[in-house]
């Protein structure tokens, strides 16, 4: 691996000689590794991308650009560092947005931000309104992108793709695990319809779409030293969608009192507090842009994205753990039992979510 990555990083227009290539972070998709240069210049961060999940890494990455570009024209307009606020895509010496090897994987790099501070869970409402800030004013700067994305990862949070799939994986339980999992299959199930009737209303345009993250969990948010939201960072999954994805996404794991894979239950239930911060934050940001609709579906996202967190966790289990990486063999069904708390937690105090959605608007 190390001759590998010292070819690779020689492909980069990277500035500066490579002192050392070294893995970084828990993502559950793509190999990231941070490049370490001489004193003086910058550092970077490469990535192997996931070409099993991501079938178009070019369309990938020029979506990245064009997002990145757009953000940062808007924080020079506001007088903000365009290099610490947005993400910095970093070509191949061919001008290349990434590169492609002998072994047919997909390299990309970006700038690294240094003197930043990210966060597994959020440890006050006030780091949680923080984030709900960032999140808010990144949906606000790319409001009015226009230009098309390229839908590079189709039916990513459309309930009814996810029961295509489910509905396929069950059929062929490839692995033979379905027999042991029929409660966490009736978990699924049971709220088949109401997840369904939630996505109907993107369907129908009720919720309209807009440029969103998709994958806002709190550790792809950089802050910094005062903890407010330097960057948002993690772009592979920008796309057309509902901005309730992120606002849920981000409920997701902020309020979580335990893990995502939390292997003690009790560790795990919403932090009411957590949400409150955060709603605040959000809504401070987007209340002018938001429409009824999706203020009124704000705390339903939050359980939406939980339950697809635990369809797809299930999934994995039981297609055989083809999709996140996994540290051993039950690891996705610890996650599925984890969010699933987490879901049941947020179906218990669902009134009083909605009770603050409508007081932080007010
Ligand atoms: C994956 O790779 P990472 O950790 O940023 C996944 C998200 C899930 C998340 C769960 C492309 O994100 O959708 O919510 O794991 N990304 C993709 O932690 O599937
Ligand atoms: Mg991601």
């Amino acid at each position: 691996m190390k001759e590998t990555l010292a070819k690779i990083g020689k492909i980069f227009a990277f500035e500066g000689a490579i002192k050392e290539i070294r893995p970084l972070g828990e993502g559950l998709i793509n190999d990231t590794f941070f490049v370490e240069t001489d004193a003086g210049s910058p550092n970077y961060i490469l990535q192997r991308k996931n070409k099993n999940i991501f079938k178009d890494i070019p369309a990938m990455m020029d979506n990245i650009y064009r997002v990145t570009n757009h953000l940062k024209g808007k924080i020079i307009e506001q007088g903000g560092d365009p290099l610490r606020e947005a993400l910095t895509v970093t070509p191949t010496l061919d001008g290349k947005l990434c590169y492609k090897d002998e072994e047919n994987e997909y390299w990309a790099a970006c700038l690294f931000i240094e003197d930043t501070i990210t966060y597994e869970y959020a440890d006050s409402p006030e780091l949680a309104a923080q984030g709900g800030k960032g999140i808010g004013k990144f949906q606000a700067m790319l409001s009015d992108m226009t230009e098309p994305l390229a839908d590079i990862l189709p039916g990513f949070h459309n309930m009814r793709f996810r029961f295509q799939q489910w509905d396929d994986v069950l059929k062929k339980d490839p692995v033979g695990r379905k027999a042991q999992v029929q409660e966490e299959i009736s978990w699924i199930e049971s709220r088949r319809k109401e997840m369904l009737d939630f996505w109907s209303k993107v369907e129908t345009g009720e919720i309209p779409t807009r440029v969103t993250h998709n994958d806002t969990k709190i550790s792809n948010i950089l802050f910094d030293k005062q903890g407010n939201v330097l960057c948002v960072i993690d772009l592979d999954t920008v796309l057309s969608s509902t901005c309730l994805n992120d606002y849920g996404d981000a409920i997701r794991s902020y309020t979580n009192a335990g893990k995502e894979d939390d292997v003690n239950l009790d560790n795990v239930y919403i932090k009411m507090d957590i949400f409150a911060g955060y709603t605040s934050g959000y809504l401070s940001e987007t209340k002018s842009f938001l429409t009824r609709t999706e203020i009124d579906n704000l705390a339903f996202s939050a359980k939406y994205i939980t339950f697809e967190q635990v369809l797809r966790f299930l999934m994995d289990y039981i297609d055989g753990d083809n999709y996140y990486k996994v540290k051993n063999e039950t690891h996705n069904l610890v996650r599925t039992r984890a969010q699933y708390k987490l879901l049941q937690s947020m179906e218990e105090n669902y009134n009083e979510m909605c009770a603050i959605v409508d007081k932080a608007i007010k």
